[in-house]
């Protein structure tokens, strides 16, 4: 081997200064997305190409929420017409199965994604998990916090940190955390019928997936919502394996964001 000598110490600091660096710039940033499931992913993706300096908070070692195990831990999705052309755009491989639905292996599909997000200049850490909201003195979402999940695994009662942002996107799935967060601590009032949540209906995708547009909206001041946490959040139903609903849904709400930032 030629070359220079490799000194153990120097890359642990070349990782600890590079993280921080990084790190330091995100810690004021204009859109914070909590998950990186497929729909958080692609209002990254669609807010990093645009300019929208955009950061991503995921729990887990690996990004990519519940897109890897497609169905069944069968690793592939169903794509409708609708999303068709989400993965023509992306260069992720599609085969017609019948009119109407199209299969895409699950492992392609969401490592384009993640591929794509970080190439668009947004920044993703992985094993941080959300754990509460900033909330301005009138009462709007402006940041996140977070800590480190093997902490909040292992219940140290060790202090998170703070990231401010213009909005904050729940892309967390089913289980809306930040939204229920913004429920338990807030006291605000939520864009949905009765205000709160109104829980997640069983599985009929066709239903789920027409009505995802309609809900991927800001669901509470500086907070929107996409993905199954839309639907869950609205009252509407789950959809299982068939993912277009997640990737339009970040799609549109990295539009309306876009607009409002453009506007702001
Ligand atoms: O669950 P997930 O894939 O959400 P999605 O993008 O897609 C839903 C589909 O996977 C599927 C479906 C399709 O029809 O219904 O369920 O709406 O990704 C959510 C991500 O959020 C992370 C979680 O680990 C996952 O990767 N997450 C959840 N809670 C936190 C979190 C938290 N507190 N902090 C950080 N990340």
């Amino acid at each position: 081997m030629s070359g220079v000598k490799i000194n153990d110490v120097m890359v642990t600091r070349a990782i600890v200064e590079t993280w921080h660096k990084k790190f330091l710039s995100d810690t004021e940033v204009e859109v914070a997305i909590v998950g990186a499931g497929p729909a958080g992913l692609m209002a990254a993706y669609d807010l990093g190409r645009s300019g929208v300096k955009t950061v991503v908070f995921e729990r887990n070692l690996a990004p990519g929420g519940g897109m890897w195990g497609g169905g069944f831990g069968y690793n592939y999705i169903v794509i409708q017409d609708a999303a068709k052309p989400i993965l023509d755009e992306l260069e992720i491989g599609t085969e017609l199965y019948a009119p109407g639905y199209y299969t895409a292996n699950s492992l392609e599909t969401m490592s384009t994604l993640i591929l794509k997000a970080l190439k668009a200049g947004v920044s993703i850490y992985n094993l941080i998990a959300f754990q509460d909201v900033m909330l301005s003195s009138d009462c709007r979402v402006c940041g996140v916090v977070i800590n480190w999940r093997p902490i909040e695994v292992g219940k140290y009662h060790v202090d998170p940190v703070s990231v401010g942002a213009k909005y904050v996107i729940d892309a967390t799935g089913h289980e809306m955390m930040v939204i229920n967060k913004v429920i338990t601590k807030c006291g605000l009032k939520l864009a949905t019928p009765s205000g709160k949540i109104e829980g997640e209906r069983s599985m009929n995708a066709e239903l789920g997936e027409t009505v995802i547009m309609d809900n991927t909206v800001e669901i509470a001041p500086g907070l929107f919502v996409v993905g199954m946490a839309a639907n869950a959040v609205m009252g509407s139903h789950r959809m299982g394996p068939i993912f277009g609903g997640m990737l339009l849904s970040g799609r549109k709400a990295a539009k309306d964001l876009k607009d409002k930032l453009g506007g702001s």
